[in-house]
């Protein structure tokens, strides 16, 4: 790879996201010259399919970058917490969360129910959430902050999938998440908890240094609206630097770290503990 360009999409419905949209969809890739065309068709096409509708407003920017100075991380570790309906679900956010040291649980599950932006919509970005008091902290709280530029590299995709293959999770939506969950944590951010804004994937998940990343089923009940929660501790990161590193340092996910299949709740902690 030697010049690289960052992919990015995002898409709207009723007016651009900057004059009060509603978010549809958006996608973040890192990709080669040769690729640049095929991704932005591959983004068109799903932008105009989403199952939230079809979208007003369709914007994809092409940037170049200089791959010498694309940070090389790896992957947080892989697992599913064992989760039979959303009441263990909730229960398992819980504790994963309170295990990561965040102590506003309640706060962040009652943005994930309503929705993040003040009318109760969803965002295009995250909420991020000081994990002592439970304030919000995200400059724009109608828009939140979005997490960019960051992908694998064609080698650390391939590992991937070959993990994932045997789980029937090689899908993109796991390996997006895991992409932006791996760039979130490396930030800065102590712990992240997600929910889809399909209404049809029901799979969310809890991230954070101390235990990875950790996916939960049934996580998002039908009437959640979904969205993201980053965590963050005050004295640990300048929030100014925090946001432009989410936002604009390029990452390339090059190493993939462990990838497991479903454990129960006790036994994942206590893993985590040794
Ligand atoms: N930066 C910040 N926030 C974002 C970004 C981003 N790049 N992309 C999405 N969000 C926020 C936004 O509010 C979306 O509405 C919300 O997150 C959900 O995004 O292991 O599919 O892309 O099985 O719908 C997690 C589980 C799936 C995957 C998450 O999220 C698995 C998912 P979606
Ligand atoms: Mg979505």
């Amino acid at each position: 790879m030697e010049a690289v360009y960052s992919v990015r999409m995002r898409a709207a419905q009723g007016a651009p996201h900057e004059k009060g949209g509603q978010h549809i969809s958006g996608a973040e890739r890192i990709v080669s010259s040769e690729q640049v065309a095929s991704t932005v068709q591959k983004m068109l096409f799903r932008a105009r399919n989403h199952a939230l509708g079809e979208p007003d407003f369709i914007n994809i920017s092409i940037e170049r970058l200089e791959f010498s100075k694309i940070k090389q991380i790896a992957a947080l570790p892989l697992v599913t917490v064992k989760a039979n309906d959303h009441e263990q679900a909730l229960f398992c956010a819980r504790q994963l969360l309170l295990a990561s040291g965040v102590q506003v649980i309640e706060e962040a599950i009652g943005i994930l129910t309503r929705g993040p932006s003040p009318d109760g919509r969803n965002m295009r970005g995250a909420v991020i959430m000081d994990a002592q008091s439970g304030r919000r902290l995200e400059p724009d709280s109608w828009r939140g902050v979005r997490v960019s530029r960051m992908d694998y590299t064609p080698q650390a995709a391939k590992e991937l999938s070959r993990l994932l293959q045997p789980l029937g999770l090689d899908h993109f939506r796991v390996k997006e998440a895991l992409a932006l969950a791996s760039k979130v944590i490396w930030s800065g951010t102590l712990a992240e908890i997600c929910c889809s804004d399909d209404p049809h994937y029901t799979t969310g998940y809890v991230s954070s240094r101390r235990l990875g990343y950790v996916r939960i089923p049934h996580l998002k009940h039908p009437s959640f609206k979904g969205g993201r929660v980053f965590f963050v501790r005050l004295q640990e990161v300048n929030l100014t630097e925090y946001i432009t590193r989410l936002q604009e340092e390029p990452v390339l996910i090059a190493q993939i770290s462990t990838v497991q299949g479903v454990k129960d709740l006790t036994s994942l902690l206590e893993e985590k503990h040794q």
